[in-house]
């Protein structure tokens, strides 16, 4: 079964790294120059496409939507026929911190679909009190999310997080 796993999350905070690392193919990158200053040189306009195939039964269309909310219509394309959620916090980021609730929100994530947290940018220093603010967000919001610490750019890593989705999704069905 062909399965439809978006990954979400502020500018910067590895989308596009972590469709790259895990696809199998060679990904579409749709990464230009930011037009202003975003702390970065590349930024995502359209959609990040790539593909892994799981096991015999299952492979997955991995879509990196843009991290800012000017590209924001990609998102709705991205929204359609979802099975599973990757949302992506860049760690020390008040910023990336803050925008779980409105991704929440706009992809109308509730507990039952398969969907986790990843704190990103925690190599260099302690992502506890991040994941404390998210946990807390989340108990204000009402969904019961798992949250990882993971590094994009790592395949075992990443992978983590896939595996992490099947189990989510056999559990809930
Ligand atoms: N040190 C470190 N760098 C990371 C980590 N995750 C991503 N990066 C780097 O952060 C940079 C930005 O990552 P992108 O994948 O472009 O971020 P994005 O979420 O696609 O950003 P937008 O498309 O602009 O929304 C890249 O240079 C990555 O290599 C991490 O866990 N640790
Ligand atoms: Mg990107």
């Amino acid at each position: 079964m062909h399965k439809k796993v978006a990954f979400i999350g502020s500018v910067g905070s590895g989308k596009t790294t972590i469709v790259e690392n895990l696809s199998n193919i060679d990904p579409l990158n749709t990464d230009v120059e930011a037009s202003e200053d975003i702390g970065k040189e590349m930024t995502t306009v359209g959609i990040d496409y790539g593909h892994i195939i799981l096991n015999d039964e299952i492979s997955l269309g991995l879509y990196g939507v843009p991290g800012q909310r000017k590209f924001s219509m990609v998102w709705n394309f991205v929204k359609t026929g979802l099975w599973a959620v990757v949302i992506l916090v860049k760690n020390n980021d008040a910023e990336s911190i803050d925008e779980l609730e409105h991704l929440i929100n706009y992809f109308e994530i509730k507990n039952g679909i398969p969907c986790v947290v990843a704190v990103t940018h925690s190599d260099a220093t302690s992502a506890d009190s991040t994941i404390q603010q998210i946990e807390q967000k989340l108990k204000v919001i009402g969904v019961n999310l798992p949250v990882y610490t993971i590094d994009p750019r790592k395949t075992e890593s990443s992978m983590l997080i896939m595996h992490t989705l099947i189990a989510l999704d056999e559990t809930q069905q």
